[in-house]
């Protein structure tokens, strides 16, 4: 049977992203000093990518890119055995602890706070365990506190830009006419409002066009946070935590985006042992790694997907921003993909999984045939046929 045609007509309007449009993106790990980052960043890396398998890029030691693991990558390549597999991957950066004052330059501040403009969404670890032997700058552990001195200090240096900013537009509109300078002067004066109503600029509801200006800053409070809460191993496993509810209430009252629990010494653990010792000591304990829940939710965080293309050379992962067309999608495998493209012919993975071959996912009617307004959705199985300059078809 022929592909079938889709039959949405209307592309989907979807709402502008904030953050830079790439899918070479990155997340950094940003807290408090001593609150267990940087052991959390060595565990994560003992499943990362051996260097050489990236040619033209060499990793800082505070830097790494994860597998993200996936059940479905899994499958395709136990199903297709293909000589070559690529899964997806999440690029980490463990930043150096923030302290109050750090916008006016406390503790190297200035510094650490542009390795958190250079990355795109924020791991936020808090410390939630006791510790008599591990100094915490403020003394008593409190991460409502610490959740408080962290957001408060990226906002401030956000207001310290946009101010600037709006500065640098009024004297610039005093010399000139251009439209696009009022514009742009009356989208900063919004935010500096915003922000300094004490609100983060992700969470504000921004006209497309103010998107657009806005994505021009990189500012600090516009990246997506995960919040990662370490606490020990006993309150991990039973699943509580004095300090729980209260980061709860707080993140919900400041845009309710994810929290993970996790054991930074549990991981440790698990990660220092070999793999059967640590599957039976989960077992055991009836205990789960958060690393792979941490991943995932970091990766979707900083709006990434990846569609599959599977065959029996190779499965591959591609990596695009969520809200990616057909065209530009093709066009991560090859600009003349891109070029030339005429249509995507696509299953749902879960339709492969089912019909378990692709010609059993056409004969149910379940393999569509996508133009180039079709958005390409997470675990989509493309084929894209392309005109190459001769006119031929890939
Ligand atoms: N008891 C306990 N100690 C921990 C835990 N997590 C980390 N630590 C210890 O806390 C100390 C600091 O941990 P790091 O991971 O280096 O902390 P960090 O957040 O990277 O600190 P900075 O880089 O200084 O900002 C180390 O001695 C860790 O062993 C935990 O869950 N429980
Ligand atoms: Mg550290």
């Amino acid at each position: 049977m022929a592909p079938k045609a889709s039959k949405s007509k209307e592309p989907v309007v979807e709402k502008s992203i904030l953050g830079r449009f790439s899918s070479h993106l990155k997340i950094g790990i940003v807290g408090l000093p001593n609150v267990g980052k940087s052991t959390l960043f060595n565990t994560l890396t003992k499943l990362s990518i051996p260097a050489e398998n990236f040619p033209f890029c060499t990793i800082e030691p505070n830097e790494a890119r994860i597998y993200v693991p996936d059940e479905r990558f899994d499958w395709l390549c136990k199903t297709y055995r293909p000589k070559s597999e690529v899964s997806a991957f999440l690029e980490i950066h463990d930043i150096a602890g923030l302290v109050r004052g750090a916008h006016e330059g406390q503790g190297l501040g200035n510094n650490f706070l542009s390795h958190i403009r250079a990355v795109d969404g924020i791991f936020h670890v808090l410390r939630a365990f006791e510790d008599p032997d591990i100094i915490h700058v403020d003394d008593i552990v409190d991460p409502v506190r610490d959740l408080e001195v962290i957001t408060e200090e990226l906002r401030l240096k956000d207001v310290e830009f946009v101010e600037r900013k709006v500065d640098d537009l009024e004297k610039s509109m005093k010399r000139s006419n251009d439209k696009q300078l009022k514009v742009e002067y009356e989208c900063c004066a919004k935010v500096k409002a915003w922000l300094q109503d004490g609100k983060d600029v992700r969470l504000g509801e921004w006209k497309a066009a103010e998107v657009e200006i806005l994505n021009t800053f990189q500012l600090l409070t516009a990246k997506p946070v995960v919040y990662l809460v370490n606490m020990n191993e006993r309150d991990y496993q039973r699943k509580k935590n004095k300090f729980l509810p209260k980061i709860h209430a707080w993140v919900q009252a400041h845009g309710a985006e994810p929290i993970i629990p996790f054991s930074c010494v549990l991981e440790k653990t698990l990660a220092d042992m070999p793999e059967d010792e640590s599957a039976k000591y989960c077992e055991e304990n009836k205990l789960q790694s958060a690393l792979p829940k941490i991943i995932k939710t970091g990766f979707s965080s900083i709006n990434l997907i990846y569609f599959f293309t599977a065959g029996p050379d190779e499965v591959k992962c591609w990596q695009i921003r969520r809200n990616t067309k057909a065209p530009q999608a093709a066009g991560t495998i090859h600009t003349d993909f891109e070029r030339g493209f005429i249509c995507a012919e696509v299953m749902k993975f879960d339709d492969l999984k089912e019909y378990e071959t692709e010609s059993a996912v056409k004969a149910a009617g379940k393999y569509r045939q996508e133009g180039k307004m079709y958005v390409v959705q997470d675990a989509d199985v493309i084929f894209f046929k392309f005109n190459v300059s001769g006119g031929g078809k890939k």
